[in-house]
């Protein structure tokens, strides 16, 4: 692993890739002005208790409390939307073809245009019926903290948000979606997360062991920072935009 201006190694690692695997995380959110999770000060788990928040123990016990954290949550992501990070990745789409597989739950990778997405943890704009099972969209506006809790239309039942709580399983089509695309790809770009929730970390370390090259892209190191062929110290929507700049300046022949 080589820790300087590894912009141009990282573009030629793309432009001669046949199949590109996106893994991401929370960071590649952050310049959205929507907070991370494991870092410290700024990070959500620093303020809140994920054991209070993200557990289905948690919604079962203070259904109020969790909605209204994901309502903040909510508001933040229609305020933030898309930076340069995610625009960088679906303009990857123009080159090769590019799976996204995210543990973001905040769908900006959808709005900036990738059409391959694998979300792991599934979605904050989408609510399940605990009874019914039935699903509806939530459209992606700020959240009226006042407006009553959201409520099945088939059965009345308090709705949960979409997304994956700990300690519950990943969707299976979006893993095996990013199990995949993982087999197929020769490049992967790791993104702004720091590999610590499983079974997502698991695709990361697979990645390492296995023969795609594989880029991180974090301004801080990671478990797997050594192990991984090329390393970008710098923000995503800093180090993603001059990536597809330097793939423009490798010309037709790459
Ligand atoms: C499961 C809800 C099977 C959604 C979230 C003990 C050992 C090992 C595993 C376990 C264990 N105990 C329990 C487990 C399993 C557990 C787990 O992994 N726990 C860990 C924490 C120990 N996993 C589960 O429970 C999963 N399910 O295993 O099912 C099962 C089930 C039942 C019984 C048996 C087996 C379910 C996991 C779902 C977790 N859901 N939240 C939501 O509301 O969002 S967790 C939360 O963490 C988010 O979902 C988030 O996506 C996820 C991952 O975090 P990151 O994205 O990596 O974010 P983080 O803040 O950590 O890092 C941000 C990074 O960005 C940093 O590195 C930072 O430097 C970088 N960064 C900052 N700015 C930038 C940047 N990078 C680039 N640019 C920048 N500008
Ligand atoms: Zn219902």
């Amino acid at each position: 692993m080589i820790e300087f201006d590894n912009t141009d190694a990282a573009a030629r690692a793309v432009a001669a890739a046949q199949r590109l695997l996106v893994l991401s995380g929370a960071g590649i959110s952050a310049e959205s002005g929507i907070p991370t999770f494991r870092e410290a000060q700024t990070g959500l788990w620093a303020q809140f208790s994920s054991q209070d928040l993200a557990t289905p123990q948690a919604f079962a016990a203070d259904p109020e409390r969790v909605w209204a954290w994901y309502r903040w949550r909510r508001t933040l992501i229609a305020r933030g939307g898309i930076n340069p990070g995610h625009k960088a990745i679906a303009a990857l789409e123009r080159r090769l073809p590019v799976v996204v597989a995210t543990q973001n739950v905040d769908g900006l990778h959808a709005a900036a245009g990738s059409t391959d997405i694998a979300e792991l943890h599934g979605n904050i704009w989408r609510e399940r019926c605990p009874h019914c099972h039935a699903e509806t969209i939530a459209p992606v506006a700020e959240s009226d903290d006042e407006a009553p809790l959201p409520r099945c239309a088939n059965c009345q039942t308090m709705t949960r948000p979409g997304v994956v709580w700990f300690g519950e399983m990943l969707p299976a089509d979006a893993m095996s979606h990013a199990e995949r695309a993982l087999e197929r790809c020769d490049c992967v770009l790791v993104v702004g997360t720091s590999n610590q929730v499983y079974p997502a970390a698991a695709l990361v370390e697979q990645a390492v062991a296995g023969p795609a090259t594989v880029i991180e892209i974090n301004p801080e190191p990671t478990d797997v920072s050594n192990a991984v062929d090329l390393r970008i110290g710098d923000s995503a929507s800093t180090a993603l935009p001059q990536i597809l700049n330097a793939l423009d300046g490798l010309g037709a022949d790459g």
